[in-house]
């Protein structure tokens, strides 16, 4: 595989010092943010079991890349996500209740006030890369000292999509950040059936960017990789390819019962390496974090939770014909079509309930 950033090791030590990278304060941040998303993960998928919300795609596995990512860009970069990157918006100030408009099917999930033009989630796969080549390439025209960055899965890794964009990226050095998240499975296909190639940065090499390889459970290395490439980004330097190696500790989505395809033994072990683990044993050996301290957090964060989910249950529900308005500036006649039939259907629909 070559050589892999990691700052701490699976027991908690360090393995490398990290301390030009963050200050010990920061870190604890980090971590409580990282404790935030798993609880807010546990929640969401308890609503859609019990039918409030819809099909959800977990975190869990995810957080040190999503936590670290958001933290490492600045308000002015641009962030095209993709549908696993709730932790990375809420870094960048997208609230909690919007996920949960979002997954709840609500068009307003995506209407959220937004730093230097970030993107909504895109779902099918590998698209967000084309329009982050799209924004990067407006960014480069207009001098601009930003960057964007994508993140994307290692199945669209797989797509055309992803191959185009990081070629033009290539070729027009593009100020463009790919961050894949290699969490091993896409749904039910193996890394190992997505492509013969070793890792997932050597397909940067074909493109003439550089790949980085990362322990993507490993947040000090995640927020040190994403800053320097979004930095060298921002200099005029060009595009990177940066590979988080992690693993998906959950079903794909809620829709999906992983147990079906994957070996029992390998989501064993990858337990043992997951993110946020090893940095609460490092927080408590340098007495940064007391088990006491993670109950209290636990706690306000459970709060926090408890009013996005009361915000989105206050949240009048839209009108069936919404799923519409926003898709194009003038709606071609088809879907004018499809849109009235969908009004009929309610306003019947609403007529029986009321008789
Ligand atoms: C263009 C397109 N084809 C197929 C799908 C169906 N689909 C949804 S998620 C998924 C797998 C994605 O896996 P990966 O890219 O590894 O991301 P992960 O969900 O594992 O983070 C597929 C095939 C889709 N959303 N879009």
């Amino acid at each position: 595989m070559g050589e892999m950033l990691r700052y701490l090791a699976l027991d908690g030590t360090s393995v490398k010092d990290w301390s030009t990278v963050m200050s010990s304060a920061y870190l604890l941040k980090l971590y409580q943010h990282m404790v935030l998303v798993r609880l807010y993960d546990k929640k969401a998928i308890a609503l859609q079991r019990t039918g409030q919300l819809g099909t959800y795609p977990s975190h869990l596995g995810a957080e040190a890349i999503g936590i670290g990512t958001g933290a490492a860009l600045e308000d002015h970069d641009t962030l095209i996500p993709y549908y696993r990157d709730m932790p990375v918006q809420w870094m960048r100030g997208v609230s909690m209740t919007h996920n949960l408009l979002y997954w709840g099917g609500d068009e307003r999930g995506s209407d959220f006030p937004s730093l230097s033009g970030d993107f909504p989630f895109c779902v099918p796969i590998a698209t967000q890369c084309t329009h982050a080549v799209g924004v990067a390439t407006a960014m480069k025209l207009r001098h601009q000292r930003s960057a964007v960055l994508v993140n994307l899965g290692d199945g669209a890794t797989s797509k055309g999509d992803f191959s185009e964009s990081i070629n033009l990226a290539g070729v027009w050095q593009l100020p463009v950040v790919f961050v894949i998240n290699n969490n091993q499975w896409a749904i039910s296909v193996p890394r190992k059936l997505q492509s013969a190639a070793l890792t997932l940065i050597d397909k940067a090499k074909g493109a003439g960017i550089p790949g980085v390889s990362v322990d993507g459970n490993d947040v000090i290395a995640v927020y040190d990789s994403v800053k320097e490439a979004l930095q060298r980004a921002r200099r005029g330097l060009g595009a990177t390819v940066i590979e988080m190696h992690s693993y998906r500790l959950s079903d794909h989505t809620t829709a999906d019962d992983a147990s079906r395809y994957r070996p029992e033994e390998e989501l064993k072990a990858a337990w043992q390496a997951e993110p946020l683990l090893r940095l609460k044993q490092y927080l408590i050996n340098a007495r940064l974090w007391t088990d006491s301290k993670q109950h209290e957090w636990e706690q306000s964060c459970g709060r926090v939770i408890e009013d996005a989910v009361a915000q989105y249950h206050a949240t009048m529900p839209q009108a069936p014909e919404s799923a519409f308005d926003h898709l194009y500036a003038e709606l071609p006649q088809e879907l004018h079509q499809q849109r009235d039939a969908l009004i009929q259907k309610a306003m019947r629909m609403e007529a029986d309930n009321d008789g």
